[in-house]
C-alpha cells in the first residue's frame, strides 16, 4: 500500500468509525496533565495496556477480545513512575492497574490481607503490613503529584480515537516524550456498516416475525402463538440451523501515521506479540523497518514474563531475561521453547530490566535530537 493510500485509509477509518462519549473530556484532561509536567521540564510517557474489543454488535452484546490482562503496562507504569517519569495509562476498562494491580487478583484478595481488630476496626494483618505500605505509599504519592493519569478504552475504535488524540497532544513534548505501545491491539474489526443493530440471533426469529417486506410493525400473532425461542431447549421447535459467519476487515496500520504524523519526534516503542519462537525476532524487525520507530519488544505468549528481545535500528538484538532458579545454562543466548517456560511467575518483574533499558535508549534518543537542533 503506497503512503497516499494507507492516509486515505486512515481518514476513512477515523471518519466512519465514531469516537468514544468520553473522547473530549479525555484530552482536556490529557492536555492539562501534559501542559503541567511539560512546564516542570519532566519526561512524559503513553503507556498503552490491556487488549482492545473487536464489537460484533452496535447493541454490544457479543465481541472479539485480544489476549492481554493488563500486567506489562501495569507494572511497567510503575516503574516508569520510579524512574520520574509522568505516566498516562491508556489502558482496557476493568484490566489491571499501577499499583491495584498488587491485591486485585484472587490469589491475592485485599480482603484476605485484612482482619477485624480488638476494637471492632478493618486493619491490616501484621505480617502483609509491610509489603502493602509500600505500594501504598508509591500509589499516593504518585496521586498526590498527579503522575498518574488514567484512561480506559474498550473497543479498537475508542483506542485508535483515543491514541491519536494523546500523541498529538504529545507532540509539543518533541523528543522528551515516550509512547510504549504494550497494549495488544485488534488486527481485523467489523466496519459499522456491516454491524448488526441487535444481538445476532441463532434463529431466523425476528426475520419470521417481521418479515422483510411486512408493512406490520407488530409481530405476526400466528407466529407469536406458534413459536417460542428458547436458547436453552435441547429440543428447541425452532431450528437452531443459523451458522454465524464473521467478515472482518483489516485494521489500517496506525504506526506509520504515529510515527510520521501525531508525534513525529517523540521515542516510539511498541510491542510484538507472537507464539511462535521462530518468528519471533524476524517479525519484530520486519516490522522496525517498515514503521521506522525506535524500538520493538518482542515476547513469547509462554515466557513473556521471563524473556524478552529488544531489537532497535543499529543495534544487535538484547535479551532481556529475569533471574531463574539453576540460572540460564545452556539456553544463555538461546531464546525459551513454549514447552521450555518455567511454571508460575518469576520472583523478580522483568520490566524491573525493561523499564531502565528503555529509559537508557530514550536519553539517547534525546541527545541525538538535541545535537541535532544544534547543527
Ligand atoms: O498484559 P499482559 O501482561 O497479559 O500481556 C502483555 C502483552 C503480551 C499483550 C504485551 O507484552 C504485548 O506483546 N503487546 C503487544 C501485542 C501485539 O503484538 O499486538
Amino acid at each position: 500500500m503506497s503512503a497516499t493510500e494507507s492516509l486515505q485509509a486512515e481518514d476513512a477509518y477515523f471518519a466512519t468509525n465514531p469516537p468514544p462519549k468520553q473522547l473530549a473530556a479525555h484530552a482536556a484532561l490529557a492536555e492539562a496533565f501534559i501542559t503541567q509536567h511539560a512546564a516542570a521540564n519532566r519526561r512524559v510517557v503513553l503507556v498503552t495496556s490491556g487488549g482492545t474489543t473487536v464489537p460484533l454488535e452496535k447493541n454490544t452484546v457479543r465481541f472479539i477480545d485480544n489476549f492481554s490482562a493488563g500486567t506489562r503496562g501495569a507494572t511497567s507504569a510503575e516503574y516508569f513512575l520510579s524512574a520520574g517519569y509522568a505516566v498516562i495509562f491508556l489502558h482496557r476498562q476493568f484490566s489491571l492497574l499501577p499499583y491495584s494491580r498488587h491485591y486485585s487478583h484472587s490469589t491475592d484478595c485485599l480482603l484476605d490481607l485484612l482482619h477485624e481488630d480488638a476494637d471492632g476496626r478493618v486493619a491490616v494483618r501484621p505480617d502483609d503490613s509491610d509489603r502493602i505500605l509500600d505500594v501504598l505509599r508509591k500509589y499516593q504519592s504518585a496521586r498526590r503529584n498527579n503522575m498518574l493519569l488514567l484512561l480506559p478504552f474498550v473497543t479498537i475504535g475508542d483506542y485508535l480515537h483515543e491514541l491519536r488524540a494523546v500523541a498529538r497532544l504529545m507532540a509539543p513534548l518533541g523528543s522528551s516524550g515516550l509512547l510504549y505501545l504494550a497494549a495488544a491491539v485488534s488486527d481485523f474489526f467489523v466496519p459499522p456498516e456491516r454491524l448488526s443493530e441487535h444481538k445476532i440471533q441463532s434463529t431466523n426469529i425476528v426475520e419470521k416475525l417481521y418479515p422483510k417486506n411486512s408493512s406490520s410493525p407488530s409481530p405476526s400473532p400466528q407466529i407469536e402463538d406458534e413459536e417460542t425461542f428458547d436458547n436453552f431447549d435441547a429440543s428447541p421447535r425452532v431450528p437452531r440451523s443459523k451458522r454465524l459467519i464473521i467478515d472482518l476487515d483489516p485494521v489500517p496500520k496506525f504506526l506509520k501515521s504515529l510515527v510520521e504524523g501525531w508525534a513525529p519526534l517523540g521515542m516510539i516503542v511498541s510491542f510484538k506479540l507472537e507464539t511462535d519462537p521462530r518468528i519471533l525476532v524476524h517479525k519484530a524487525r520486519y516490522s522496525l523497518e517498515r514503521y521506522q520507530h525506535h524500538l520493538v519488544v518482542g515476547n513469547l505468549l509462554s515466557t513473556r514474563k521471563w524473556e524478552v528481545v529488544f531489537v532497535a535500528p543499529g543495534r544487535e538484538d538484547r535479551w532481556l531475561r529475569v533471574a531463574r532458579h539453576g540460572g540460564w545454562g545452556d539456553a544463555e543466548g538461546r531464546p525459551l521453547r513454549p514447552d521450555e517456560a518455567p511454571e508460575g511467575d518469576p520472583e523478580e518483574e522483568i520490566e524491573a530490566l525493561i523499564i531502565p533499558a528503555v529509559a537508557e535508549l530514550h536519553d539517547a534518543h534525546i541527545a541525538k535530537s538535541n545535537n541535532a537542533e544544534k547543527q
